[in-house]
């Protein structure tokens, strides 16, 4: 028994990862359509889940759509008005046009059951008050019955998901049938972390170590160029092992009336009711972590309504400065000339 590879942060997991399967892959496989170079069986652990973001120039990543998609889990939702607004490709997951049926995890996950009764998710966090030693707060996704149909357009890849209190930590362990590690696994990760660190809050524990084992993990072909460019980005220096921005750190004493409030403000930012300034922001009541989370909302607001405009500077400054990192670096075009530092 072989305990896994332990990293600092993420970025150095995912160029762990991305090393491994590439230079180590046994199978090539072209499941529906997806040629990959796979790894059967992988799996890693992040000492410290906060530090969930890639800060890569050859890996530019959307932080908007992170905590869109972090959100529209918590928000136990499956209609595509909210993730399909911050990533159109999400729409081809959709028979129908307006639902995701099997990656809407967060619908399997929070939503109240069928007949009414407590989600998974709030009947593990009864379970860890009750016996908090306890090994069954087990988040389940996928069922049985996903299997019903051959070739079926959206399989959940998220088996699901475990939480552990040990020790006045909040551990997490996740289980996936399949993971594309250049693709799904940087978005897979960070929300499933932000879920843990909120399962913490909520449980008033401090957060533990995140644990990530998947039955397939591969990178598609047509991603290994852009594979090798990260691996060359993470070979050259300290830039894999030191995070180049602190981690935020989620109040502890967040609460769903604050994940209720930031989607209810992110629904009018969405739909373009209001519009913020950075001072709006400030005087609503949210603590500045849920702030600065909308702020990402309001500047892709302005991307979307203006698109000719630089988006507000002061609303960037008040950004998180890892996301403003980010964000400027996935819209370079949007951004004041010569801001990006
Ligand atoms: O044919 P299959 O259903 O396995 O294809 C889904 C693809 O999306 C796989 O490459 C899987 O690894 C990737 N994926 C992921 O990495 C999909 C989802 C959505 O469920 C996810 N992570 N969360």
């Amino acid at each position: 028994m072989i305990a896994p590879a332990a990293f600092p942060s993420f970025q150095c997991a995912y160029a762990a990862v991305l090393r491994h399967v590439t230079e180590n892959y046994t199978h090539v496989n072209t499941a529906r359509g997806n040629d990959s170079h796979e790894i059967i069986g992988a799996t890693f652990r992040l000492i410290d889940p906060r530090q969930r973001a890639l800060h890569l120039t050859s890996r530019p990543v959307n932080p908007v759509y992170h905590h869109a998609e972090a959100l529209w889990y918590l928000g136990g939702l499956r209609n595509l008005d909210l993730i399909g607004h911050y990533a159109s490709r999400r729409r081809a997951d959709s028979r129908d046009g307006t639902t995701i049926e099997g990656s809407s995890y967060g619908a399997r996950i929070f939503a109240p059951r069928p007949d009414g009764a407590p989600s998974a998710f709030d009947r593990a966090l009864e379970l860890l008050r009750a016996e908090k030693d306890s090994k069954r707060a087990y988040l389940p996704v996928f069922e049985a019955g996903d299997l019903d149909e051959i070739g079926h357009p959206d399989l959940p890849c998220l088996v699901g998901l475990q939480l552990l209190a040990r020790d006045g930590y909040l551990h997490m362990v996740t289980y996936m049938r399949a993971n594309d590690a250049n693709r799904g696994l940087v978005c897979d990760v960070y929300s499933f972390t932000l879920i843990q660190e909120f399962a913490a809050a909520l449980l008033g524990l401090r957060l533990g170590s995140y644990t990530h084992h998947v039955g397939s993990m591969h990178v598609g072909i047509r991603d290994l160029e852009r594979a090798g460019r990260v691996l060359a980005e993470t070979a050259a220096g300290p830039v894999a092992a030191a995070p180049l921005f602190p981690a935020p750190v989620m109040p502890a004493d967040t609460s769903w009336r604050h994940i209720r409030t930031v989607l209810e403000h992110e629904e009018l930012l969405r739909t373009n009711q209001v519009r913020y300034t950075r001072a709006d922001v400030a005087a609503l009541d949210l603590p500045r972590y849920w702030q600065r989370v909308l702020l990402l909302f309001e500047a892709h607001r302005q991307l979307v309504t203006c698109p000719a405009d630089p988006v507000d500077q002061q609303v960037l400054e008040a950004l998180e400065p890892g996301a403003r990192w980010q964000f400027e670096r996935r819209w370079p075009t949007r951004v004041a000339t010569g801001v990006i530092a």
